[in-house]
């Protein structure tokens, strides 16, 4: 049985770069998922690092996060969140295998990806792999007032703190 679910996709900043953010969005559309959130995020060390905490013990780590913070592009990821039937496995089918020269050559990292001379896969979008990683991901990625739909549980908190606001 098909189930709804939601992941979370990054275009990473090689992805940014190469001005495919109209393209992937494209592709991704064909999938006729709803995106419930989106964001440019520029990201910190901290955030890369918990993103990409699974993979800390691996030798590519360091440039993974020099990567994913855009120390080799723009220093910019653009999030998602899509949801709807299959969601997870539909966008993950689009983007490819990891390795982009794996990958299936009319996959989104199988078209553009590349494998750097240091051995990183810049294979240009992140989508979660299972429920698990979403729920992890989108958490880390969004709060919950910056998603349309209320999927994991929430709570009413009292805050003190500044924020930027126009003048
Ligand atoms: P994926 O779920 O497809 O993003 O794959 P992983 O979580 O295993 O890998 C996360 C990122 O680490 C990849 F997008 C690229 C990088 N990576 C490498 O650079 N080399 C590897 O051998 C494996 C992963």
């Amino acid at each position: 049985m098909a189930e709804n679910n939601q992941t979370l996709v990054l275009i990473k900043p090689d992805g940014l770069k190469k001005s495919l953010t109209g393209n992937i969005l494209t592709r991704l559309s064909e999938t006729k998922l709803e995106i419930i959130g989106a964001k440019m995020v520029r990201v910190s060390e901290a955030l890369a690092k918990e993103h990409y905490e699974a993979l800390h013990n691996e030798v590519f780590f360091a440039e993974l996060i020099k990567y994913i913070m855009g120390e080799y592009h723009k220093k910019k990821v653009m999030a998602l969140v899509y949801w709807g039937e299959d969601a997870i496995a539909k966008v993950r089918d689009i983007c490819g295998k990891t390795n982009p020269e794996e990958a299936d050559s009319v996959s989104i990292r199988g078209a553009y990806g590349r494998i750097t001379t240091k051995g990183v896969y810049e294979n240009v979008i992140h989508a979660s792999a299972n429920e698990e990683d979403a729920e992890r991901e989108i958490k880390l990625w969004f709060s919950p007032s910056e998603i349309l739909m209320d999927m994991y549980a929430t709570k009413e908190e009292e805050v003190t703190s500044t924020m930027r606001v126009w003048v």
